[in-house]
């Protein structure tokens, strides 16, 4: 249950993830062929069901990607639900004030830095896990691998996101442009200096706090200049954008 993610970024590599929408466990399959480092299965803008999530994370896990979750709101059972499954990120969206972190903090991770509840499940290995690392041990491994990421995509989380990103186990921030863009007045105008500006202090908050710093993007330029910006990580275009989009290329250029 060890995090890819995590290690690829404590080397200096850039980890590239995409989200995961559609729900197929094939398609999941077959990212596993494609050099993709994460998935997020997104079960804030899907109809995916934590069953269906149980198994898309199966399926990633075959193939070497690693599962990240978008839940679809900060609760115990999307919470724990989710890093049950074997989600080893957490996004957490639509995030505004300091206590909903703080909330999503204390279902994810284990005491002493929250209090995660405990359950010979499936992120356990139904019980082998513990088994052999004791309780105390397996704990403490879930602490490290299992990543809490608050999206930043409100002004009000933006207000605050200095002291969110400080946060003790708060291992990142992810940012979602277009909520964040409509919620400062502009809507995906990605070159407005505000949310240019937005992006900085995001990045700044996370470097002085040595947090990871993620970012969705929609394109392949957008994602060279995020990382080119200093982003730790960048997640590209959803499932049924990229399938539209290819499809559609195939069209134009056959008929
Ligand atoms: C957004 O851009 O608002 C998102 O949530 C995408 O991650
Ligand atoms: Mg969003």
């Amino acid at each position: 249950m060890s995090n890819k993610v995590k290690e690829m970024i404590k080397k200096g590599e850039r980890p590239l993830g995409t989200f995961f929408s559609l729900g197929s466990t094939s398609t999941m399959e077959c990212l596993g062929y494609t050099g993709v480092d994460y998935a997020i299965i997104d079960m804030e803008h899907s109809s995916i069901d934590k069953d269906k999530c149980t198994d898309l994370i199966r399926a990633a896990e075959l193939g070497g990607v690693t599962p990240f979750t978008r839940i679809a709101d900060v609760s115990h059972s999307e919470i724990q639900k989710a890093i049950d499954a074997g989600s080893r990120g957490l996004i957490v969206p639509c995030i505004r004030t300091v206590d909903e972190v703080k909330a999503a903090v204390s279902y994810a991770k284990f005491t002493p830095i929250g209090n995660r509840g405990f359950g010979p499940v499936r992120c356990d290995g139904w019980g082998a896990m513990s088994g052999k690392l004791g309780l105390a041990g397996f704990m403490s491994y879930c602490n490290d691998n299992v990543l809490v990421l608050p999206q930043c995509e409100t002004r009000e989380c933006l207000e605050n996101i200095e002291e969110i990103a400080r946060l003790d186990g708060v291992d990142g921030i992810f940012i979602g442009p277009f909520d964040l863009s409509i919620s400062l007045g502009v809507p995906r105008k990605f070159d407005d200096p505000i949310f240019k500006d937005a992006l900085e202090r995001i990045l700044k908050a996370c470097r002085d706090a040595g947090k990871f710093s993620f970012v969705f993007v929609v394109n392949v330029n957008a994602a060279k200049e995020r990382f080119a910006q200093g982003f730790d990580s960048v997640a590209c275009g959803v499932d049924s954008m990229i399938l539209i989009d290819t499809y559609k290329k195939i069209v134009a250029e056959i008929k």
